[in-house]
């Protein structure tokens, strides 16, 4: 076994506190691809890093690697198996590494019938430069620019769907997004002029009821391209990085989110791999909140 994930890595499932999965594909990105070679680089990477957040806590929580799936055209198959090997450990916490955004349309589909079999309510936090809420882009309903509007289709309430750090968009999504008057929308030129403080008060409130159950899906092109270059669509005038972990962390340790998935880091089109440990160094930070709701 190699030693990715150091101390923090276990091999019994029982005694994990984080379940990881990796996806590999990147068929549905529309400009630039690579990030089929994020999960093995991230795990890569961690041979590197110590099991310490950026104050020196000790991080405490288990990874179980779950190793990888795959992805199937329509993504109905990766989408039961989620279901069925990954979201069903419903205790657990769940992180994937993507994988194109499209990869989305199965966890987003897995996690709901998983939040319905619980009677609980999903949500979906989603923060990204691009609101991917088109219903067919480049001739595919599958493509990376659709995961929010399959949502929808799929059943998820309005309310229960929020979107974070949007600067990008299709003239066909400002048309939806009027026949969906109740989908948050936080663009990024508002975070970045109001600070997260507002935000994380409001999604604080919004989302505070236990019946709601969260999953964060987390596009590395919210962060600006200067912090995040290893992208395939790559949007300037973004989010500073410690604005989004602070966001997350916020969210995390308050709110009932049980399942995060990082996407778009595509190890190719990066420098010096400052993309993935950036993805990297924002799971490591999770994991310290994930320690402190579970008081390890
Ligand atoms: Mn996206």
């Amino acid at each position: 076994m190699k030693n990715e994930f150091r101390d923090l890595l276990t091999e019994n499932i029982t005694e994990s506190d984080i379940l990881l999965l990796g996806v590999p594909f990147d068929k549905n990105a529309s400009v630039g691809k690579g990030a089929s070679l994020a999960p093995q680089t991230l795990r890569d990477l961690s041979y590197d890093l110590p099991a310490l957040d950026m104050h020196g806590n000790l991080l405490k929580s288990k990874i179980y690697d779950l190793g990888d799936f795959e992805a199937d055209e329509t993504f109905s198959n990766l989408a039961k198996e989620m279901e069925e090997k990954f979201y069903s450990f419903h205790d657990k916490f769940h992180l994937i590494f993507g994988g194109d955004h499209s990869i989305a349309i199965a966890s987003e589909r897995a996690f709901y019938n998983e939040c319905l079999k619980n009677n609980e309510e999903p949500v979906i936090i989603h923060i990204d430069a691009h609101p991917d809420i088109c219903d067919s882009y480049h001739d595919s309903i599958y493509s990376h620019a659709c995961p929010i509007k399959r949502a929808i289709d799929l059943g998820y309430k309005d309310y229960n769907i929020t979107l974070i750090g949007v600067r990008g968009f299709e003239a066909q999504e400002i048309e939806t997004f009027k026949k969906h008057p109740t989908l948050d929308v936080f663009k990024a030129v508002d975070v970045n002029k109001l600070g997260i403080e507002p935000l994380l008060t409001l999604l604080r409130a919004k989302y505070r009821d236990k019946k709601y159950e969260i999953h964060i899906s987390y596009d590395i092109d919210a962060n600006d391209p200067s912090f995040a270059p290893g992208t395939g669509t790559p949007e300037a005038f973004g989010l500073a990085s410690i604005d989004i972990l602070n966001l997350i962390r916020g969210l995390v340790e308050t709110l009932n989110v049980t399942s995060l998935e990082i996407v778009e880091v595509a190890p190719p089109l990066d420098v010096n791999n400052i993309t993935s440990w950036l993805a990297l160094k924002t799971v490591y930070e999770l994991i310290h909140s994930l320690d402190i709701k579970n008081a390890k």
